[in-house]
């Protein structure tokens, strides 16, 4: 069958530009996601909040840029919060700009990354097609309650990155799961056993850094940890808990230092306390040859194949992480960066994508030939 291109509008988070770091994993899934999309052919149009940057050019990529407040984030709200439009705020004029190139650009499909109320009510506008990757588990009733919805209406538009995540939703089909996507390209394998123990992301109550600054406690040597500190107080409290030198903050650095410095250690900790829809560091780890040791808990308990590229350990249970620290070396870092090759490179997350979409327009395209 001629791989038709698709002409893809995708639309960033509104809650910080690509680049500022405050849109989290998000960031990192839309760069990598246009590139394999790109690279299967595909024409992307990327709308998304004033001073995003991709670090790459190609005529098949247009980006428009859109001046406006940033959407207070859902991480930082109550779940019983209702939905908070800030004056002058991206999200609706992101959505305005959205609707007029739809429409007028004839463009197949529209990929929504926000995991905001706004772009999943206007699925039910008829005359353009959204497909949303939803990128958190239930934080706020009010999306439970839209995605639900919407699930039950256009069940083929959502996509999840992992099956547990999904579970958070009342959905009325098998959830459509594409996971991630990592370009592998920026990631070099590293085969040093004998480095420190790492751990990375937001630094915020929701991430369990306190636990892993036990277990180097415990083991009495350093953490270093990457990410920003979005919670401050959260910050000092965890660092007061432990002897000075046990945490070397290493701050949220672009991905070619993070993965430099990533690949350094012998194991990586994953220590979330809630239900983390995929977990991108764990895969950028393990892309780089890390083993890693975390709770099995959310997406990351579903991405770490317990004995191949790391180890499983009960939430919450410091002991049993301490012990699989010392076990760590009987894993093959090679493993680690095959299961990455095989299951969340951009490339097949993009071949994942674009089977969503075609399926979701099913209409245009015969999935059976
Ligand atoms: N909150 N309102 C809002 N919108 C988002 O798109 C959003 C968010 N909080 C966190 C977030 N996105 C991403 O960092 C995670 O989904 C990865």
């Amino acid at each position: 069958m001629i791989n038709k291109q698709l002409k893809l509008i995708l639309v960033s988070t509104p809650i910080g530009y690509i680049g500022s770091g405050r849109g989290g994993g998000v960031e990192l899934t839309i760069i990598s996601l246009i590139k394999g999309l790109i690279l299967l052919g595909h024409k992307i149009t990327l709308v998304a909040p004033k001073g995003s940057k991709v670090p790459f050019e190609s005529e098949n990529l247009e980006i428009k840029l859109i001046d406006g407040i940033d959407q207070p984030s859902w991480q930082h709200q109550k779940k019983t919060d209702p939905v908070l439009i800030p004056s002058n705020s991206v999200l609706p004029r992101l959505w305005e700009v959205v609707i007029d190139l739809a429409i007028s650009k004839e463009s197949d499909a529209v990929i929504n990354f926000a995991y905001d109320w706004l772009p999943l009510w206007l699925t039910k506008i008829q005359k353009i097609k959204i497909f949303h990757l939803i990128s958190m588990g239930a934080e706020s009733f009010v999306m439970k309650e839209i995605i639900s919805q919407i699930a039950q209406l256009f069940p083929l538009q959502l996509a999840f990155h992992t099956k547990r995540q999904s579970e958070d939703y009342c959905l009325n089909i098998d959830p459509i799961i594409v996971g991630n996507g990592f370009d592998m390209e920026n990631y070099l394998f590293n085969d040093n056993q004998n480095g420190p123990l790492g751990w990375a992301g937001r630094i915020a109550p929701e991430k369990g850094l306190e636990d892993a600054v036990k277990v180097a406690n415990n083991l009495d040597e350093k953490l270093l940890v990457w990410g920003l500190i979005e919670d401050k107080e959260y910050a000092s409290k965890v660092e007061n808990n432990v002897k000075k030198d046990i945490i070397e903050w290493k701050g949220f650095l672009p991905t070619n230092k993070f993965q430099e410095q990533l690949g350094e250690c012998r194991a990586f900790i994953n220590t979330p306390k809630w239900n983390e829809a995929y977990g991108n560091v764990i895969v950028e780890a393990m892309a780089c040859g890390v083993p890693v040791i975390g709770y099995d808990l959310g997406g990351p308990g579903e991405l770490i194949q317990d004995g191949l590229n790391g180890f499983l350990v009960e939430p919450n249970d410091i002991k049993a992480m301490i012990k699989a620290i010392k076990s760590v070396s009987i894993i093959k870092r090679r493993n680690c960066r095959d299961w990455v090759e095989q299951n969340a490179s951009n490339k097949v997350f993009a071949q994942r994508v674009e089977n969503w979409i075609k399926k979701g327009l099913n209409k245009n395209f015969r999935t059976d030939l």
